[in-house]
């Protein structure tokens, strides 16, 4: 095996001079840095399906960034991302120096590990529309053929796709059996949970979906083949759904592009009134948006579909009288609009948790609670639901049709809400359903609270490396003196908050500032951008 290792292991040469770092969403660089961190990833990859005798993935894709990024990720047996331990031991193989380091690093890690190379393993993996990705699924099958380890190309998905999948493929004959691990059965599946939690209501107007020239675009418009038009009333119109052009991708359209520029994307010319939504270049992000006629842009990120998701549930909770036996909870991070934390602690009387930014840590917070809903405000996030929950919806006896209604329709949600990570098409659903049946527009849907106005910068810094944080990031420990003048200057503005931290997917720092109006949010955010850019440098 030794020689087939170093042959393949020269073939994908790591470039030297970097540091390489496991970071928020694996890891993500521009692509021409990744053949050889990618060939170590899938090396990973076919330790951990060996260790625990499971099938392992692996998402090739940079989601929102620029289309010359790409990124790599590992995706564990039931869905969710890589257990963080496992982080740093990715981080250890990607950094071995040589050939023969990283042949020695893998041993070590497999001795560690007790981990027998001689178990069968199993790694699936997919790609986003990028072109970088062909070069890098290459680079995978070259690290499975090397340790003969078992593997399946299931070609070009969006992220969430490759997460159901390996749930399925793991959860396969069990009682907890997910899906049929196919793309057609992720469609299936949605499309049949959708017109069972709609309960012969139909969507309300047609909805404009925004899909960042990337792989939602082709994606969804499978999906809707699925979706009985007469049944539910659904009807979209894809826009943005350009990915031959590549230079395209996530440029002035998309989730991330909406939430940070606070505008809807300015092609196609935004209708006023209409309803919009715009996923992410990997449509695992969604953010709901429309302009007014009178009061221009209005935007629903994830923070409102959080909170509109968890009242929507507690409330049939209630009417299916699990109230006093199913714990609800709310994950935000951060970035989340104090308004909405205030909502749903005071109004929704529900308990909020606050994680560092990243799926990963809001995900292991939400599996806490008997259902955990999480949402981050760029729109990333999904509602879980215990298996004791799901039982308790199936197998309770209802005393009243109020109270059927009720736990069929959870039963429903439960099917609809993709269950291993934040899904921009199935989270799309779950908020046409909430709406249709509180007969909602997103006009109504935002008038229950009003935002703090807010503001996301980015500031570009010699060494992101250097700003850490501690208290949810919410807080620096590092540089030393920046904190306090931080802490001043917020203390100027009425209901300030802000802060600082290094990006885990972008060579930047991110500031989020909020205050009591919008000309004082930005002037905080500028200011505290300032600070961070002097410390920086
Ligand atoms: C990824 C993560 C998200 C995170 C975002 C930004 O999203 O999955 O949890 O919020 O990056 O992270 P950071 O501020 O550390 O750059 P995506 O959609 O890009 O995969």
């Amino acid at each position: 095996m030794d020689a087939k290792f170093l042959a393949a292991s020269e073939k994908h040469p790591i470039v030297e001079g970097h540091v390489f770092q496991y970071g928020t969403a694996g890891f993500r660089m521009k692509a021409d840095l990744l053949d050889g961190v990618t060939f170590r990833v899938g090396l990973l990859a076919g330790l951990r399906s060996r260790k625990l005798n499971s099938t392992i993935g692996i998402m090739i894709t940079a989601s929102h960034n620029p289309f010359p990024d790409n990124g790599v990720k590992v995706v564990d047996p039931s869905g969710d991302m890589l257990e963080q331990e496992w982080e740093a031991f990715a981080t250890q193989l990607v950094n071995a120096k040589s050939h023969d380091d990283l042949l020695k690093t893998y041993k070590e890690l497999a001795s560690k590990l007790k981990i027998d190379l001689g178990a069968p393993g199993d790694v699936i993996y997919a790609r986003d529309t990028r072109p970088s990705g062909r070069k890098l699924v290459a680079a995978l099958s070259d690290a499975f053929e090397a340790t003969d380890t078992p593997y399946h190309d299931c070609g070009i998905l969006t992220t969430p796709q490759l997460h159901y999948m390996t749930r399925c493929i793991n959860t396969s004959g069990t009682p907890q059996a997910y899906g049929e691990p196919t793309e057609e059965g992720y469609y299936k599946k949605f499309a049949d949970a959708f017109v069972k939690a709609l309960k012969g209501r139909k969507v309300q107007g047609d909805l404009i979906v925004d899909c960042s020239n990337g792989v939602g675009g082709p994606k969804l418009s499978q999906f809707l083949k699925h979706v009985p038009r007469d049944k539910t009333g659904f009807k979209v119109k894809i826009v943005n759904d350009d990915v031959l052009r590549p230079e395209l991708l996530n440029q002035e359209s998309g989730a991330d592009f909406v939430k940070t520029k606070q505008r809807a994307p300015p092609s196609p010319k935004p209708v006023p009134g209409a309803r919009y939504c715009s996923f992410d270049g990997d449509a695992d992000r969604l953010i709901y948006y429309w302009t007014d006629p009178d009061t221009g842009f209005f935007m629903l990120d994830g923070d409102r579909i959080s909170s509109l998701a968890a009242s929507f549930i507690a409330d049939l909770v209630r009417s299916a009288g699990l109230d006093q036996e199913l714990r609800i909870g709310v994950v935000q991070t951060a970035y989340a609009n104090g308004a909405s934390t205030n909502y749903i602690e005071k109004h929704l009387q529900l308990p909020v948790v606050c994680t560092p930014t990243g799926v990963k840590h809001l995900h292991h917070a939400a599996m806490k609670f008997d259902i955990g809903c999480y949402f981050e405000a760029n729109g990333h996030g999904t509602v879980l639901f215990s298996i004791d929950a799901r039982r308790a919806f199936r197998d309770t006896e209802p005393q009243s049709p109020a109270q059927k209604d009720a736990l069929d329709t959870l039963a429903a949600v439960s099917d609809l809400v993709n269950q291993t990570v934040g899904d921009a098409l199935s989270d799309m659903l779950l908020v046409e359903v909430i709406l249709a049946h509180k007969k909602w527009s997103l006009k109504d849907w935002a008038t229950t609270y009003t935002d703090l106005p807010n503001r996301l910068v980015k500031v570009e810094v010699a060494n992101k490396d250097a700003f850490t944080t501690y208290d949810a990031e919410r807080r620096l420990e590092n540089p030393p003196g920046l904190q306090d003048k931080i802490d001043e200057c917020v203390k100027k503005y009425t209901n300030g908050r802000a802060f600082a931290r290094a990006s885990g997917t972008e060579n930047a720092c991110r500031v989020y500032a909020e205050a009591a109006t919008r000309s004082e949010a930005d002037e905080l955010a500028a200011r505290v951008a300032e600070y961070v850019n002097q410390y920086g440098s």
